[in-house]
């Protein structure tokens, strides 16, 4: 069995320069993946659970454990030579770290975490870039809004069945399992490739009458059964964009979250939840659009920025564009 830390040293030619600053890195995701991982599968033990009695700066009730994860990851971040600043679901304001920092690191630390207390699996979501600014001075916001394709390591952490780690540097989806009595990531999931058929679909449709009238017409048609698959696609949602997105990305599955009339640019975060599941989706060979493009092409304008999000199998997204588009209909599949 590879561990990530064997796996990534054997591949440091693919991360930039090659420093050990990549290794060094994940490495820290690493220890805050195993150390969310201990505190999450106690809470309930240990009284973790429940709201911290604050709201973040996206309106919502911090969670107890949300509150944990981010400040435990800030924590290792803040003693890495290698990171510049953090930007986090959880912190208003970017944190400039260390001055001599050559990257800048975002994340959702815990996303999904209402879930917690009904025992759904929740996740950690990173997106890493190398900075603009020189290196000596803080970190800027410009560091980070530098758009998608600027990315030079993204992925999620999900605290499910097992402890999941999966990552791309751009060539290809790797996929690592903790093995708790060893303390390591073992490589279980090499080159993942999303499956090309619709087998799942997920997405809230309690805003469905408020969504666009193509979209509604392609929810329409895909509820029809008229495709030829041999099965019809099934829904799987579970409100957890981490554990959704995984069981897409295996099984093959669509997942969407709109724009509505009310709220066009729908719910989810562009810079630390869109970019990182899209550039996944495009190395696994799936499609990430807003809905009229590739998702790695929107310009970054806000670090708390939302975005509509569609991610799945090329020739779903391409279905559920042409929908969009109002263009005849695809042909049935
Ligand atoms: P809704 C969790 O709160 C989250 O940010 C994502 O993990 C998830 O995909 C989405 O929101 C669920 O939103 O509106 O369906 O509850």
């Amino acid at each position: 069995m590879v561990t990530l830390e064997q796996f990534i040293a054997d591949r440091q030619q693919e991360f930039e320069g090659a420093t050990g600053a990549f290794s060094k890195i994940l490495r820290d995701l690493s220890l805050g993946a195993k150390l969310v991982s201990f505190y999450l599968r106690r809470a309930s033990l240990a009284g973790f659970l429940g709201e911290l009695g604050l709201t973040n700066i996206q309106g919502e009730s911090v969670q107890k454990l949300d509150a944990m994860a981010n400040r435990l990851l800030i924590n290792l971040f803040s003693k890495n030579p290698h990171v510049a600043g953090l930007a986090s679901e959880e912190e208003d304001e970017i944190l400039p770290l260390n001055p001599d920092g050559k990257y800048v690191v975002l994340l959702d630390p815990l996303d999904g975490s209402s879930n917690i207390d009904v025992g759904v699996p929740v996740g950690t979501i990173f997106s890493v870039y190398r900075r603009l600014t020189p290196s000596g001075t803080p970190c800027t916001e410009a560091d980070f809004l530098q758009g998608g394709r600027k990315q030079v390591a993204a992925g999620y952490i999900l605290y499910g069945t097992s402890t999941l780690l999966f990552y791309t540097t751009g060539q290809g989806v790797h996929g690592f399992t903790l093995e708790p009595a060893a303390g390591e990531f073992l490589l279980t999931y090499p080159q993942v490739q999303m499956p090309p058929q619709l087998t799942y679909y997920s997405f809230n449709d309690n805003q469905l009458h408020e969504w666009a009238p193509g979209l509604q017409r392609y929810v329409a048609d895909l509820h029809a059964h008229n495709r030829k698959a041999p099965q019809s696609p099934s829904l799987r949602y579970v409100g957890s964009l981490v554990a959704d997105f995984h069981r897409n990305l295996l099984k093959g599955g669509l997942f969407m979250y709109p724009g509505t009339l009310k709220k066009p640019e729908g719910k989810l975060r562009l810079l630390y939840e869109g970019y990182p599941m899209a550039w996944l989706t495009e190395q696994a060979g799936g499609k990430a659009t807003n809905g009229t493009c590739s998702l790695l092409d929107v310009t970054p304008t806000a670090i708390h920025q939302r975005t509509p999000l569609f991610l799945g199998p090329a020739s779903e997204i391409d279905r559920v564009t042409a929908f969009l588009n109002e263009d005849v209909p695809v042909e049935a599949t």
